[in-house]
């Protein structure tokens, strides 16, 4: 078979959707790295004009955006399907939802002034991509960041519900609509870590960026309750649901000063879990290995 060549950049959510697909299907690909802002003349030369990411190249074939990536790797690999045939409408439908709405929504609300100090390296370069964005979406409605705010909280509301129910938006196997719609809150995740407590209220939906690949760490603080009622549920959903790989003492802010590590490791209530959160999991992130097992 041909190669499939994925252009594309790390930090890019729509790209994570293809990567994720990719890995789905057990599809092997090469990669290349494109420009996140204009100029990016070897692109729009490949593409005949168009300036997103990514695209998806096999031998002389150039093929945008990922809705027709996704048709791609199903034709070159039909098994597991994107598109179960008895969801073939709505997965595509609300899949195209996800893709816009949700997408859009999620964006707005994830890139705000206090994560945009956090995303870039520096000024210069946090400016050159709010204003190549902006130019972007000159034509675009625009969100308010409020409103965009209690809508992906009731978009995320009504995801969780259908991810209580089965282990993906519509049942037991994953389709287009669960990639469609894994990559915005990737996006908040992992690009905008400091704007990720909205996710707070839904767990079930950090079970699948947990699958894969993200950690999660829970302040001590919020175990013993000195962040509240809200971080006090949330922090212990997390540990019962296995969803939490560290817990850490966290303890720069005015309030909390103190680590309260002893407490946090009584309320795991278990020692090797315990241990695995604040001792295995820290140590072999910073000295670089393989996460050790979690007990069971
Ligand atoms: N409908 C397109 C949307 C792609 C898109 O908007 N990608 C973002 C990056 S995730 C983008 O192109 N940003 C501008 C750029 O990278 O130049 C698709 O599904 O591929």
């Amino acid at each position: 078979m041909t190669d499939l060549i994925l252009h594309h950049y790390p930090e890019s959510p729509f790209s994570e959707k293809v990567r994720l697909m990719l890995g789905f299907k057990g599809l092997a690909w090469k990669s290349v790295h494109v420009p996140r802002i204009q100029p990016k003349p070897d692109v729009v030369a490949l593409t005949g004009g168009y300036r997103r990411t990514p695209f998806m190249q096999v031998g002389a074939d150039i093929y945008c955006d990922t809705a027709l990536i996704a048709d791609v790797l199903e034709h070159v690999q039909p098994v597991p399907p994107l598109y179960p045939p008895h969801l073939k409408g709505v997965s595509r439908v609300f899949a195209q939802w996800a893709d816009s709405t949700l997408f859009w929504t999620a964006m707005t609300y994830s890139i705000q002034p206090r994560s945009a100090a956090t995303m870039f390296p520096n000024e210069a370069v946090a400016q050159a991509f709010m204003s190549d964005r902006k130019a972007m979406r000159s034509n675009m409605t625009q969100l308010r960041p409020a409103d965009a705010t209690s809508a992906y909280r009731s978009y995320l509301r009504r995801i969780a519900h259908m991810a209580d129910e089965h282990d993906f938006l519509f049942g037991a196997e994953p389709c287009i609509a669960d990639f469609a719609t894994y990559h915005a809150l990737w996006y908040t995740r992992h690009r905008a870590p400091v704007m990720a407590d909205i996710l707070q209220a839904t767990p079930s939906l950090l079970a699948p960026l947990v699958g894969g690949g993200t950690l999660v760490q829970v302040t001590a603080a919020s175990l013993d309750g000195r962040l509240g009622t809200a971080s006090y549920n949330a922090g212990h959903r997390l540990i019962v649901a296995g969803l939490a790989h560290m817990v850490a003492s966290d303890a720069h802010g005015s309030g909390v000063r103190e680590a309260g590590m002893r407490a946090a490791v009584d309320a795991i209530r278990d020692d090797a879990l315990a241990r695995w959160r604040v001792s295995d999991v820290p140590n072999a992130i910073a000295s670089g290995t393989r996460l050790p097992p979690r007990p069971r």
